[in-house]
């Protein structure tokens, strides 16, 4: 059965692949499984009828058969679980790519959504450049000891991985910060993520709705 995704009718960060819907879209991609794309309006997405799907309100969700789900992360896993390539087959490795997926969610991206929440909401506040300064700070500590751990390997922990999946996908949202730059490795990370022919088909997937264009083939 083809599953169907929800994103956005309109792309708030303008098609930079930003929005959740990537992670999901990239997963598909790299397991080659085909989906379909139901895209929703902010209205529509506080409706009764797609919090049925997502108690929160929000993009995106996975439908397939009887099965609803939300939270990107759970989405990505519940695809990897199911398909070759995305977890390794031994136990002790797989554990650790599932560890690298909780690290990607809810150890580097808060700070990171804590950033891009003070830019977008709190530009106007006298205290915003102090506050920013903090921000940052908090992000550098996480991308440090990231930059460590990773040193000069591909990937997180030997292959590429649902971990490596989400944590270049809360990478990209520094982007125009000017802190990933400062680690000169894991710009060297997300980029050989972003070279992935599956990530190519993702970002252009997702382009298209705001260009309204279809992706070149
Ligand atoms: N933890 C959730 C976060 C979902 C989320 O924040 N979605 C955003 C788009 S990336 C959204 O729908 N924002 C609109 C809103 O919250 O009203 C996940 O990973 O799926």
């Amino acid at each position: 059965m083809t599953p169907t995704i929800t994103a956005f009718e309109r792309s708030p960060d303008r098609g930079r692949g930003l929005a959740r819907d990537m992670r999901v879209r990239w997963a598909l991609e790299e397991v080659g499984q085909p989906y379909k794309v139901r895209l929703v309006s902010f209205g529509a997405m506080k409706e009764p009828a797609h919090r049925a799907l997502h108690p929160f309100g929000q993009i995106p969700t996975y439908e397939e058969g009887d099965l609803a789900l939300f939270e990107s992360g759970a989405i990505v896993f519940y695809i990897a679980e199911r398909h070759a390539g995305l977890l390794p087959d031994d136990a002790n490795a797989r554990a650790r790519a599932i560890a690298w997926m909780f690290a990607a969610l809810n150890t580097i991206e808060p700070p990171i959504v804590d950033r891009s929440m003070a830019v977008l909401l709190e530009r106007d506040k006298s205290w915003h450049e102090e506050r920013l300064a903090i921000l940052d700070d908090r992000v550098r500590v996480r991308l440090g000891e990231l930059s460590t751990s990773l040193g000069d390997a591909d990937w997180l922990d030997n292959a590429f991985s649902a971990g490596d999946l989400l944590m270049i996908t809360v990478l990209r949202r520094l982007g125009g910060s000017g802190l990933l730059e400062q680690y000169s490795n894991l710009s060297a990370y997300v980029a050989r993520g972003e070279a992935r022919p599956a990530y190519q088909r993702a970002f252009a997937d997702q382009l298209a709705v705001f260009t309204g264009k279809p992706p070149a083939s």
